[in-house]
């Protein structure tokens, strides 16, 4: 019998680690072979799916419901999604997950790296634009993120190697029948 699909739904502020483990992840699930994966990275759907929007509650909200629909299709189809965009809304993530559960699994990933921990990276240097002001609405710094409450994993990158990570969620994907 064909196993049934799943999402990975990657949740943390900029500079977390999200991307760096969705695409560590990406590369173990393929080494295992055999699946279909699909990476939805926030910076390649904002250049592609949601190019016309910015970082209003009401564009955002909009941007992770597109995630959440391409990840359901693909779900649907037996095949496995990893998004990871910040999606800093409650209420958003919950809809995802509604779209996505009656279809196969959700693994809600919460990447709970402190602010001080991106800010302090600042790998792009957003968080000093932030701090400018330059860049307004920027999550954590002058716009909301509202905190995962029963999220399937949480995930401090400060201290652990991402390999590590990634093999805690292979673990947990495992243990919940979808590996
Ligand atoms: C947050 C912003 C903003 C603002 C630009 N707030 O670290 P990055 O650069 O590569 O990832 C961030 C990305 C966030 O897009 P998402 O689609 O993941 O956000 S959401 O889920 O809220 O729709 C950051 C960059 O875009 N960026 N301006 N104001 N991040």
């Amino acid at each position: 019998r064909a196993q049934q699909g799943f999402t990975v739904f990657f949740t943390g502020l900029s500079g977390s680690g999200k991307s760096t483990l969705a695409n560590a992840l990406q590369v173990k699930l393929m080494e295992l072979g055999g699946r279909q994966i699909t990476l939805l990275d926030g910076d390649i759907v904002r250049k592609n799916l949601s190019s016309e929007l910015g970082f209003s509650k009401e564009h955002r909200n909009l941007n992770i419901l597109r995630i959440g629909f391409v990840a359901s299709e693909i779900t649907k189809n037996g095949g496995i999604a990893l998004c990871a965009p910040i999606a800093p809304y409650t209420a958003t993530r919950r809809e995802v997950r509604e779209m996505i559960e009656p279809h196969g699994g959700f693994i809600e990933v919460h990447v709970a790296t402190p602010l001080e921990v991106c800010e302090q990276r600042d790998r792009k240097g957003l968080y000093k634009k932030a701090r400018q002001g330059i860049i307004k609405e920027f999550t954590g710094i002058s716009d909301p993120y509202e905190e995962p409450e029963n999220p399937e994993m949480q995930i401090d990158t400060t201290e652990m190697h991402p390999e590590k990570a990634v093999q805690q969620i292979l673990l947990k994907l495992e243990h919940l029948g979808y590996l």
